[in-house]
Parts: structure tokens; C-alpha cells; sequence
């Protein structure tokens, strides 16, 4: 800055004005637009939201990630597919039209609407000629048409399944519909087997069996696991969440002879410790336990404790250790001994075939139930002589030994190994080994109205028969307030004649599960047009999979399961080729805190409204702050503070621009001013190269920090006499193109003041030549700095006049380097060198040093190189401290202010 002036106010941008018009700009000039026929873009995808009608934070977060990622991309030259969509369907859409006297079409695109009015004004780049809507019939028709297929290829069955019924409505609840009598809604708590009432007319819901719809997801159980192993981009937790889910178990099962006169299988991963079976169980919802239930006279106690289980909300147990004992008993194949049986809540109804023999020594929850019902306790499994226990160390009755071991107390079989024995014994008790999976195939029939109809109709002589091809989509009819399903209301609708003979029939109507949407509308985005087929599979193939995939925690497992197996069926059905999985990165984003550390919440009154932020601070401000205040997995609280930094911060560097526009610098500089501007140049090739690295790996936080850095070290520079245009010109150039992804608004704004062609979004990402031994150079230049600043401190000097700043001399170097290459005798190793010989006592106090820490020391520049790196960093120090900086050799030093340098740690002297 030219001298003498005063200081001009800061120049500020407003966001009410720029943010529209480079939306506008964005727009016109099709940014994000991408053409059919692009190979292989670089696909960048947020999850799509529910039509909720409004944006959180929590959105505000996800959508700011995936177009930072995407933008960046761009800029790299990729071309992004990044586009938006509605999930649209489902049941809060019916519950608004009923409080508001609408319908659920309405209300859903009212919604819409200004759903994306809120994402555009965020300033979110998508392809709009993209956007994916699920309540459109043009979409859901595909939903109905990948039934048939499915159903032709044997991957859709219909079976009895447990519902919540309303006697009074005469409809079939979702478990969202069923409250507690104390009015908890849509808790879920009380279906299916609860005493929940109905939510709109409060009697007591019954559980009927009806006949469901399914996809059978369990035929694919295996591919779904063992797939996982391979989706390195994915979070591990969410792996893990889906192998739990998938639960697959390798076992054997075995029948065994109850005094009942039942033959009962049961299913262990254990068949090697049945000679240890000391009682038999099974789940309250057994067969047998519910024979039992309905003969109360003869099983009073099973009958009460079967009532209290089925009694239960859907997160609630019964204690682990409870149950009642049946007066039955169960032979035991191994020993012939009988064994008693009881019904315990601990064995879980579809787990196995629901029953079990327990063997207390080897199992912790036999363990704990056998004490509490005072059950003998024998041991048939010890360590092998290779495991960490020792046998003698056993003791079964205080705590179950679990590992597999060596079989004792079990007859003939003494001696065997536990995973011998097991497949010994599947032969002698006449066994099967199996192959057992906790996934249940996948219910899709929903007994609501806003959904896709499932496209099947019920003859009376044909039985179920599909809506023909030609006839798709099954529209739905029009809403009507009613209190059973308005399908089942909707006379005109319902009543069709049967496609195949012609007769009297009536339409299906159940509505699929809203996560048949949300499994491939990926796919969609693709060719969202296409009226003759879900997507086009040539462009699909080569889109696909998603590149990035982003999104909250709560979908790690139905969302993201049931988009798997989606693509693995489409592709088994060559709709697609060669795609077996959807997603190859995945990342979850962390929750955005209220400002008090909580989740947000109306209740508790610490949400954020996005619109206000825009309206007082503008987009810019509102994406920086969330992208600076965490990496995107990590929660971070809501911080005020922290809004206004990021916001102070973006009129920072607005300001410096506009002082560059203005040509405020000098054309050259030299001397001093020279070395100056190499710093400046060499810290924002520094600051490419960091922002680059930390970009690609969605560290934004850290590519953002090390900006402000590079801010920072602008403005200081801006500041000086010698100022000079083209290091701050080509400064803030980098900073608006790292900012760009993030706050594209105020950057394009720059973008523009500094006379560059077209729009920054498609302007290209700065070279990232890192410099070389930049991180080296730097922790000198940083410990340097710090060194005089303590020296100031603890000598209590008022007014530096002069800092020395001294470099140690190459024989220290070479001692280094001896000393890092020496197994054990450091001193040794460096005293028989010869060159460091000469320098006798000094060389021997240095290497008594280094034997010390050798292990920790840093690389090091060259002294030619601590010297050149010192030069060009002294006029941080001369403006720190208003002294004369001299910057010197160990040769050209004082040989007492020499003596103490050392590589990487300077000696200073500062002169008062
Ligand atoms: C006998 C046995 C002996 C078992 C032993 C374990 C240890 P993990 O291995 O925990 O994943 N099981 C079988 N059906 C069950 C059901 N319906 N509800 C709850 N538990 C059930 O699960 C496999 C074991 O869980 C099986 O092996 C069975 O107990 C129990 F020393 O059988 B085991
Ligand atoms: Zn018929």
C-alpha cells in the first residue's frame, strides 16, 4: 500500500445482491448441466430428501459437501453428474392433507416447490434437467414394472404376515399409526403385539394375519455380505451394522425328543458341547410354547409368562434371565439324560427354529440363566494345551468358558478338537449342518394411500394376476378423507375386470414400501425422461456406480441394503451390465449440534433455520461456516461466533480483491521487497498443493485452514510499502478458486474483479506444484519465529534492535546423518569419522546429544538450504519485532552464537 494515506474503510460485498445474480449467471450459462452423451462423468450424489417441505441444517450440511466435492471436480476438468430429486412418497404427506384439508398430491408439490427454492438459494449446483420425483407417476410406473420382472424371475413371494388391524376403522395400521394409551404417537410402541390404540379413533388395535407382498432379499444374503469385504470406500461401521443386520451364522440343528411327544429342532453354532446340555429352551412364540399358552390348566406358568412376552412393546425384554419352566423334559441324544425345558425370553423367536439346548459351562447367558433357576452346571470343552488359559484356571460353575478346546466329560469323544467334534457329531446325532441368516425377505406392502399401488389384481377364479404391461402405470386415484385406506374406498378404481378371464376382480391395494423408491433412483437420474424403459442401460452401465456418496448414519443399513440388492438384480437381469454394487465411496455426515451441544430439536428450541441464516448472513456464509467447523463425518455444535468469523473472514478477502482491482500495489519491487515476494509465491504453491490433497480427501476443514492461512499472510504483506501487484494478485486469484467449491458466490464476485474470463465454476483448479522440502522449511521458519519470541520474553527485552539469526555449519549436518545410520553406538559411529574428528570436543558433546534422541530427529535441510529458506522468512521477523534482521553462516557468525546452532534449530542473538 503507497504511504501516508489513511487507512480506507473495508470494502464489503452484499450478499442480497450478488448471491442471486451469480445463480442467475450459473444458470444461463448451463454450468451444471451434463450431456447424455458424457462417458463416464464423475458421479457426485447426495442422498434426496423427504418432501418435508423444509430444509435443516442437517441438509444444508450434506448438500454443502456433495457440491463443494462436485464444484472441485469440476474445476479438476471432470465432468460431475450431480443431481436432485424428491423422495416423495410416504405416510407424514397423508397425515398434513388430513390436519389441512388437502390431498397428498398437493401438499407434497407445494412442498417441492419451495424446497428447491431454499436448495437454490444455497447456491447448490444441479442438473435440474435431472430432477427425479417418485410420486410422479412417470417414476413410480417403473417401481410397478420392476415387480413383474421380479416377479418373473421368482423374487417376489406373498405370504401371511402379522399387521396391527383397527376393529372400529376397519383398516390396517403402519406401526406409526398405533399409539400408546398415554398418546405417544407414532412411537411404533404397542404394534403388532402391543395394547396400542388407534391413532384416530383410540380402540384397541388387534394383530391380524394377512397376506404381505415380498422381495426375497434373502436369496441374495450371501453376494450382500460377502460383498462388503470389498467396499473399501465405505465407512467400517457401516459394514459392520449391515453384516450384523445380514447376521449370517454357520451351525447345525438337531432334533430332540420332548416328553410332550414333540419332535423339536433346535439350532446351535456349538453341536461340539451337547454332551454339556443341562436344560432345553425355547421362545415364547414357539409352537410348542403357544400350545402350552392355550392349555393354561395344564401349563399355568407358561401360559402367564407367554402373556407377559407377547405383551412387550417392540423395544422392550423381558429380563435376559427370566422364564418359565415347562414340567416337560427333553432327552438329550448324546447322554440320554433328560433335561428340563423351559420357555426364556433370551431365545428369540426367528433366530434358529426358535429353540435351543443350553449348555451353562459354555454359553454366558445359559450361564446366567442356570443360576438363576439352579441348574447344574458340567463341563465338557478345556483349553488346548495351545491356548492362552490354563485348563487348571477353569472354573465353569463361577463364569462360561466360551473359546472352542478339547472336549472332556463327553464319553468317547474325549480328546477331540471342538471343530472336529462338531463335524463329527452332525453325522452321529443324525444332524444338518446349515447356513442361517437374520435378514428376513423384505415386506413391501404398506396399507397407506401415498405410494406406488402395487400392480396386481385379485380374481376370484385367476386368483392374483398382474396388471398387463400396456396397462402400467396403476395410477392412483383420487384422495379421499375417509377413515379405512382410500384404495379401499375408491370403488371406480378398485373394480376392474380380470385381464385374464374377463371376470369380476378387484386391484391390489396395498402401496409399496417408500424405500422401493429410494433403491434405484440413482439409476434414474441417468435418463430421467426415458418412457420406455427405468433407465437407459447402455449410459447406466457407464455411469454407474455413484462415485461419492453422501449421507446421514440412519440409512446405513435399510437404504443402503436395499440398494444393493437392487443393483445386483438388475444387473443378474441384465437391466444393467457389470454393475454389482451402487456406491463405491460412501461417507456419513456428522449431526450439526445446537448451539448448548444438543441434537437440534423444535422441542428444546436450539434449531438454526437456514432461511434466516441466508437472509442475515447469505449462503456463502452459511456453507464455509459448516465446512469449516468439522470434517463432514464429525458432528460439530451450531457456534454464532463462528458464523460471524466465517462471514468477517469472506469481507476480508473481498476487500484485499478489490484493493488489487484498484491497482493498489507497487509494479516492482527489489532488494528486500524481492525476497518478500518469494515467500508470499512459495506459501501459495504451498497452499495449492495442501488444499488439493486435503480436498480429495474431504478435509475441507483443513484445506479451508490452511486458506485462511494463506489469507492471513496477504493481508500482512498487503500492508507493506514494498508491496507489489502480482504476488497478491496471483494470491487472491488461488484463494477465490480453492474458496470457489465452497463459497461460490462471493468468489465469483472476486472472479470478476479481477478481470478473469468466464465463471469461476468453470474456470480451472490452481497447478498444485508443491515446493520442494516446503514442510521442512516451514517448521524451521515456525521454530525460528517461536525461538525469538521466547528469547524476547524470558530476557524481557523492550526494543530489539538487531536479530542475528545464525545456521549450523555442515559438520553437524554430517554428524546427523552418521548418527541416524548407527545401530546403537552413536558416539561411537561419529567420533570414528574422521572429518569430525578435527572438530574433537565440540563433535563429542554433540554426539552425546544425539545418542540420546537419535530415533526423533527431523529431516533437515542443507545449511545452504536453512540459509536461502531464513532469507527469504526474515521480513516476518523485521515486521514482528521492527529490528534489523541479519541472516548468517556458522562461518560468517560470531564462533560463540555458531557453536550453538544446530541443523533445524538456529542460534539467535538479539541485540537491545
Ligand atoms: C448351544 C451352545 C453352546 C451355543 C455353547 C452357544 C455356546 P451366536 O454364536 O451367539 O451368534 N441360539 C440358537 N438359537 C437361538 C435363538 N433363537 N435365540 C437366541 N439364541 C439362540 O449364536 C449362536 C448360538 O445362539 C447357538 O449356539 C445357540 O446357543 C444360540 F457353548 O447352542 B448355542
Ligand atoms: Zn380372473
Amino acid at each position: 500500500m503507497t504511504t501516508g494515506e489513511p487507512e480506507p474503510q473495508e470494502r464489503r460485498f452484499d450478499h442480497r445482491e450478488i448471491e442471486p445474480a451469480w445463480q442467475a449467471a450459473w444458470d444461463d450459462a448451463d454450468v451444471f448441466r451434463i450431456e447424455d452423451d458424457e462417458t463416464d462423468p464423475e458421479y457426485v450424489l447426495a442422498m434426496f430428501p423427504y418432501t418435508s417441505g423444509n430444509l435443516h441444517m442437517g441438509h444444508v450440511r450434506n448438500y454443502t459437501i456433495t457440491d463443494a466435492y462436485a464444484r472441485f471436480e469440476r474445476m479438476r476438468g471432470e465432468s460431475v453428474l450431480h443431481p436432485m430429486g424428491w423422495d416423495s412418497f410416504g405416510l407424514p404427506a397423508e397425515n398434513a392433507a388430513e390436519e389441512r384439508d388437502t390431498n397428498p398430491r398437493d401438499w407434497t408439490l407445494s412442498c417441492i416447490d419451495s424446497m428447491k427454492e431454499q436448495l437454490n438459494r444455497m447456491g447448490f449446483g444441479y442438473d435440474w434437467e435431472r430432477e427425479v420425483t417418485t410420486c410422479d407417476p412417470d417414476y413410480y410406473r417403473w417401481n410397478q414394472w420392476f415387480f413383474q420382472r421380479f416377479r418373473e424371475e421368482g423374487l417376489v413371494d406373498r405370504r401371511a404376515e402379522e399387521i396391527n388391524w383397527c376393529p372400529s376403522c376397519e383398516t390396517v395400521l403402519a406401526d406409526e399409526q398405533v399409539e400408546t394409551p398415554d398418546g405417544d404417537a407414532g412411537s411404533g410402541e404397542g404394534g403388532v403385539t402391543g395394547e396400542g390404540i388407534c391413532w384416530r379413533c383410540d380402540s384397541v388395535v388387534e394383530t391380524r394375519e394377512l397376506d404381505q407382498w415380498v422381495f426375497t432379499i434373502t436369496d441374495y444374503a450371501d453376494e450382500l455380505l460377502e460383498a462388503l469385504d470389498d467396499l473399501d470406500g465405505w465407512p467400517n461401521n457401516v459394514r459392520e451394522m449391515q453384516r450384523n443386520w445380514i447376521g449370517r451364522q454357520e451351525g447345525d440343528s438337531v432334533e430332540f425328543e420332548l416328553t410332550t411327544g414333540d419332535s423339536v429342532e433346535i439350532f446351535t453354532t456349538r453341536l461340539d458341547t451337547i454332551h454339556g446340555a443341562t436344560f432345553f429352551a425355547m421362545s415364547p412364540g414357539h409352537e410348542v410354547a403357544q400350545r402350552m399358552a392355550e392349555n393354561p390348566e395344564e401349563y399355568p406358568e407358561v401360559a402367564e409368562y407367554v402373556e407377559r412376552a407377547e405383551a412387550l412393546g417392540d423395544d422392550e425384554e423381558l429380563p435376559e434371565t427370566s422364564g418359565a419352566f415347562t414340567g416337560e423334559f427333553a432327552t438329550n441324544p448324546a447322554t440320554g439324560e433328560e433335561i428340563p425345558v423351559y420357555v426364556a425370553d433370551y431365545v428369540l423367536e426367528d433366530v434358529g427354529t426358535g429353540a435351543l439346548y443350553a449348555v451353562p459351562a459354555h454359553d454366558d447367558r445359559d450361564h446366567a440363566f442356570a443360576e438363576e433357576h439352579e441348574i447344574p452346571i458340567q463341563q465338557v470343552v478345556e483349553p488346548a494345551a495351545d491356548a492362552d488359559a490354563d485348563p487348571e484356571s477353569i472354573d465353569v460353575q463361577e463364569a462360561a468358558y466360551t473359546p472352542d478346546g478339547i472336549l472332556i466329560n463327553s464319553g468317547e469323544y474325549d480328546g477331540l478338537e471342538s471343530a472336529a467334534a462338531r463335524e463329527e457329531f452332525v453325522d452321529v446325532f443324525d444332524g444338518e449342518h446349515r447356513v442361517e441368516f437374520r435378514l428376513r425377505d423384505w415386506l413391501i406392502s404398506r396399507q397407506r394411500y401415498w405410494g406406488t399401488p402395487i400392480p396386481m389384481i385379485d380374481c376370484e377364479d385367476c386368483g392374483y394376476v398382474p396388471v398387463p404391461e400396456d396397462d402400467l402405470p396403476v395410477e392412483l386415484p383420487e384422495f379421499v378423507h375417509t377413515t379405512g385406506n382410500p384404495l379401499d374406498a375408491a370403488e371406480d378404481w378398485k373394480h376392474v375386470d380380470c385381464p385374464e378371464c374377463g371376470g369380476d376382480a378387484v386391484r391390489e391395494t396395498d402401496t409399496m414400501d417408500t424405500f422401493v423408491d429410494s433403491s434405484w433412483y440413482f439409476l434414474r437420474y441417468c435418463s430421467p425422461d426415458l418412457d420406455d424403459a427405468p433407465f437407459d442401460h447402455d449410459r447406466a452401465s457407464d455411469w454407474m456406480p455413484v462415485d461419492q456418496y453422501v449421507g446421514g448414519i440412519e440409512h446405513a443399513v435399510m437404504h443402503l441394503l436395499y440398494a444393493r440388492f437392487f443393483t445386483k438384480m438388475l444387473d443378474d437381469m441384465d437391466l444393467l451390465s457389470g454393475t454389482r454394487e451402487p456406491f463405491t465411496n460412501l461417507t456419513n455426515q456428522g449431526m450439526v449440534l445446537g448451539e448448548d451441544g444438543n441434537k437440534m430439536s423444535k422441542s428444546r428450541g436450539n434449531g438454526v433455520s437456514p432461511q434466516r441464516m441466508i437472509d442475515e448472513y447469505g449462503a456463502d456464509t452459511a456453507r464455509l461456516f459448516t465446512m469449516e467447523a468439522a470434517q463432514p463425518q464429525k458432528e460439530f455444535a451450531w457456534s454464532p461466533e463462528g458464523v460471524e468469523s466465517a462471514h468477517q473472514y469472506l469481507q476480508g478477502v473481498y476487500d484485499l480483491a478489490t484493493r488489487v482491482e484498484e491497482g493498489a500495489f507497487e509494479d516492482s519491487a527489489d532488494g528486500d521487497g524481492e525476497g518478500v515476494a518469494a515467500y508470499v509465491e512459495r506459501e501459495t504453491d504451498a497452499t495449492v498443493a495442501t488444499a488439493t490433497e486435503e480436498y480429495e480427501a474431504f478435509r475441507f476443514n483443513h484445506a479451508l485452514q490452511s486458506t485462511r492461512e494463506l489469507v492471513s499472510l496477504l493481508r500482512r504483506y498487503a500492508d507493506r510499502d514494498d508491496a507489489t501487484q502480482e504476488p497478491i494478485e496471483r494470491g487472491i486469484d488461488t484463494v477465490a478458486r480453492i474458496l470457489g467449491p465452497v463459497a461460490p458466490h462471493v468468489t465469483e464476485e472476486i472472479w470478476s474483479l479481477l478481470d478473469r474470463d468466464g465463471l469461476l465454476a468453470e474456470a480451472s483448479w490452481p497447478d498444485a506444484e508443491p515446493p520442494a522440502d516446503y514442510e521442512i522449511e516451514a517448521r524451521l521458519v515456525e521454530n525460528t519465529r517461536e525461538d525469538v519470541r521466547d528469547i524476547v520474553d524470558v530476557a524481557d527485552i523492550e526494543d530489539p534492535q538487531r536479530i542475528e539469526v545464525a545456521v549450523a555449519p555442515q559438520w553437524k549436518h554430517d554428524a546427523i546423518e552418521i548418527a541416524t545410520n548407527a545401530d546403537g553406538d552413536v558416539v561411537g559411529a561419529v567420533m570414528s569419522d574422521e572429518d569430525l574428528q578435527r572438530h574433537g570436543n565440540e563433535a563429542a558433546d554433540f554426539a552425546k546429544d544425539l545418542a540420546g534422541n537419535a530415533e526423533a530427529i527431523d529431516e533437515q535441510l542443507s545449511p545452504e538450504g536453512e540459509l536461502a529458506a531464513l532469507e527469504r522468512a526474515a521480513w516476518l521477523l523485521r515486521d514482528e519485532f521492527g529490528a534489523d534482521v541479519e541472516i548468517l553462516s556458522a562461518a560468517d557468525a560470531d564462533d560463540d552464537l555458531a557453536s550453538k546452532a544446530e541443523p533445524g534449530r538456529p542460534a539467535i542473538h538479539i541485540e537491545e
